[in-house]
This record gives structure tokens, sequence and C-alpha cells, in this order.
């Protein structure tokens, strides 16, 4: 049984994350959508708004369940039984802190390994970044993110304005 995590910050879920998400889906028993509560990191969504909208847009893959963590990833692994962690890998800019990450949660935990997916072609420059940029100055972001994620984008910004 291979049980594999996908972590992330999701905010909010683009097409590309989804991507990997349906692609690793198809590769491992179950996974694992691993959303990182840390507010720190000054997020648009709270964490269950970001689990919110993972939930409804993975409806439909069966192996795949939405979870939010606090700490260390490699202490969720453990709490989750998991021992592959799955990355998605999109120009060579993200390569550095990936193989960063890789090698600093392999160290932590002796043995999780990091296995990457590069993004489709399609996806290559989305990020969740990017898209909040483009909604914050009103730009039409329905090629980047699913229909639940639009909505919730606007009421957000609008309300920041
Ligand atoms: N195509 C393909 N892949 C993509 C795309 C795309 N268009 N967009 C994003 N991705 C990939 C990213 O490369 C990444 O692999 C994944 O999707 C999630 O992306 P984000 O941006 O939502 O999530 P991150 O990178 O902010 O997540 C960072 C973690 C939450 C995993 C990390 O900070 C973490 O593990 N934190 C917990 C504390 C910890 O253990 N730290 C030590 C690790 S060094």
């Amino acid at each position: 049984m291979i049980r594999a995590i996908y972590p992330g910050s999701f905010d909010p879920v683009t097409y590309g994350h989804l991507d990997i998400i349906r692609r690793s889906s198809g590769l491992v028993d179950e996974l694992i959508v691993g959303v990182l509560n840390n507010n720190a990191k000054s997020p648009l969504f709270s964490v269950e708004e970001r689990v919110k909208m993972l939930d409804e847009v993975v409806k439909n893959l069966q192996n795949v369940k939405v979870v939010p963590f606090e700490g260390l990833l490699v202490e969720f692994a453990k709490r989750m039984d998991a021992r592959m962690i799955v990355r998605g890998l999109r120009a060579i800019t993200d390569f550095e802190y990936e193989l960063q990450m890789a090698q600093t949660n392999q160290k932590l935990s002796g043995d999780l390994e990091t296995v990457f997916l590069t993004t489709s072609l399609q996806y290559s420059y989305l990020s969740s970044t990017t898209v909040k940029e483009v909604a914050a100055f009103g730009g039409d972001i329905s090629q980047f993110v699913p229909e639940t994620v639009i909505d919730r984008i606007q009421e957000k910004i609008k309300r920041r304005v």
C-alpha cells in the first residue's frame, strides 16, 4: 500500500496543483493533500477555506483526502503513515528550493522520499501568487483556477480594498 502526501499552501488551489493531484493520485494507492496551516505566511485564505476549496475540486478522485497540518512536514508524514512526498516542479527556479526541502526532510526523517512530477506544459507558468495578483487588478482568472475559487477570491479581494 503506497500512501503519499502532496503538501502545500494552496492559497488558493490552481489548475497547476490540480494537475499534479490528478496525475499523482493515479500512481499511488492513497494521496493525502496536506494543507499547511501557517499564519506567519499571511495567507489570503484561512486553512479552513483552503481545505474546503480543495475538497470541492477533488471530490471525484476516490483515493484523495485533504488534511490540514501544522508544524513539520516530516511529523505530519509520520502521523499519516506516509513515506512518500509528492512535489511539482515548474521551472529551474523551483529546483533549488525543492532540492533543499527534499534533502532536509530526508535528513530529519531518515526514510521520507520526495518524488517530483514535472508541470504539464500548459500550467508551467501558473502559481497561486500570480493568480492573486491578476485577480487583484480585476483580470480574468478563469483559465487559472477552478470555478469555486473565482467567486471566493473576488470576494476576499473586495473586502481587503
Ligand atoms: N505546475 C506544477 N506544480 C505546481 C504548480 C504548477 N503550475 N504550481 C504549484 N506547483 C507545485 C509546487 O511546486 C509545490 O510542489 C506544490 O505544487 C505546492 O505549491 P504551493 O506553492 O501551494 O506550496 P508551498 O511550496 O508553499 O509548500 C511549502 C510547504 C507547505 C510544503 C513547506 O513550507 C512545508 O513543508 N512546511 C512545513 C514546515 C516544514 O516541515 N519545514 C521544513 C521543510 S524544509
